[in-house]
């Protein structure tokens, strides 16, 4: 890791690391696994650092309308108490870290971390100014959750070492981080801000 350090008003979010997005889940995100060891440094260096740490997880009902089932483009995944839910990290999910359920009303994608959730209202509270975001899927949850952070007035830095495509075109997840470039997003690896 390198030598930045988060500062008090600042805050991680980790987007929806669960088995279903990694290798042998519902909907296998190529390139998931690699990000989980990044992501779980991380998570070690912001909570080190005194710093909030969020877990989103995709947490559907079982006729959610993002299912092939149900007319969505997506395969069943993610359903809520399922092991597909379950968080892919090695080290269990330190218990520092706030866990926030999106996508629980069937009637609504809920691709956002920010949507249906306290997440803006416990930032707000925390008195957190900027977010650090990593996780799954770049072009769908991270995206989502980003462009609700921008427009809720946090300064957003996108983490671009620990993220990965869906890419069901091939060009959607450099599409989705051109977009969040254009509205002030900022990228960093663990080697420093780019
Ligand atoms: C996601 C597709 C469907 C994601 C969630 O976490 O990016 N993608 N549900
Ligand atoms: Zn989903």
């Amino acid at each position: 890791m390198n030598s930045f350090q988060p500062h008090k008003n600042d805050a991680l979010i980790v987007v929806d690391l669960q088995r279903d997005f990694v290798t042998g889940g519902a909907l296998a995100v190529s390139g998931g696994d690699e990000i989980v060891k990044i992501a779980e440094s991380y998570i070690a260096l912001f909570l080190d650092a005194g710093c909030s740490v969020f877990a989103t997880r995709d947490w559907h009902p079982q006729d959610h309308c993002s299912f092939t089932g149900q007319g969505g483009p997506w395969p069943p995944h993610c359903i809520a108490g399922t092991a597909g839910a379950e968080f892919v990290f090695e080290s269990h999910v330190p218990g520092e870290v706030v866990v926030i359920d999106a996508g629980v009303d069937k009637q609504s994608e809920g691709y956002s971390g920010f949507e249906n959730t306290d997440l803006n209202d416990r930032l707000r509270t925390l008195g957190v100014t900027r977010l650090f975001v990593c996780g799954l899927a770049t072009d769908y949850c991270v995206y989502h959750t980003v462009m609700d952070a921008v427009g809720f007035g946090y300064r957003v830095v996108l983490l671009q070492d620990a993220i990965a495509a869906v890419d069901l075109e091939p060009d959607d997840g450099q599409k989705a981080i051109d977009e969040m470039k254009r509205r002030g997003v900022r990228l960093m690896t663990r080697h420093g801000f780019s």
